[in-house]
């Protein structure tokens, strides 16, 4: 299967860039996860994204906050799907970072989920692996059914509680 590497900006994004990686790992998703700064590291950004087609990965998820410029220079230097997770600071509320990551110009395209929508963005490069892969996609199905269950758990919790 192919892996999907996980980028992001600073180690200071780990606590929200942990939740795709579990989310990967419950998928058996295979993953590699680095810190590289479009900022402070742009030749190992660079190079990590100019060979990352050949080095077995199928997806990038890019994770940044602030000016978030990772999302885009990864997407700048590869043809594999970039999805951006922007992430929130502490100045103005990942406002920032969404902008910065959703407003490609056209031809290099970045497929940015919510503010820290860590668990989005892993299922969305499992989707992206999944269509060559039968076995994954049945499970993103099971996690799907698994998780309208238990919403309809909740819906008869509200119900019985709230009965007039
Ligand atoms: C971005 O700047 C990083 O992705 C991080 O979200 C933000 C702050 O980085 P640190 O100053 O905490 O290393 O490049």
């Amino acid at each position: 299967m192919k892996k999907v590497g996980i980028i992001m900006g600073s180690d200071s994004d780990l606590p929200v860039v942990e939740k795709a990686a579990d989310t990967l790992r419950a998928l058996g998703v295979p993953f590699e996860a680095h810190v590289f700064s479009a900022h402070r590291t742009p030749e190992e950004a660079r190079s990590f994204a100019l060979n990352a087609a050949e080095n077995g990965f199928g997806a990038l998820i890019a994770a940044a906050g602030k000016a978030a410029h990772l999302a885009g220079a990864i997407a700048a230097n590869t043809v594999l799907p970039v999805i951006g997770i922007p992430i929130k600071s502490s100045t103005l509320d990942g406002l920032d970072a969404l902008l910065s990551t959703v407003q490609m110009p056209s031809g290099i395209p970045v497929a940015t989920v919510a503010i820290d929508g860590a668990q989005n963005a892993a299922l969305l490069a499992a989707q992206i692996i999944a269509v060559s892969e039968p076995e994954l996609a049945r499970k993103l199905r099971d996690m799907r059914a698994q998780a309208s269950a238990k919403v309809l758990e909740k819906d008869k919790m509200v119900f019985e509680k709230l009965r007039g």
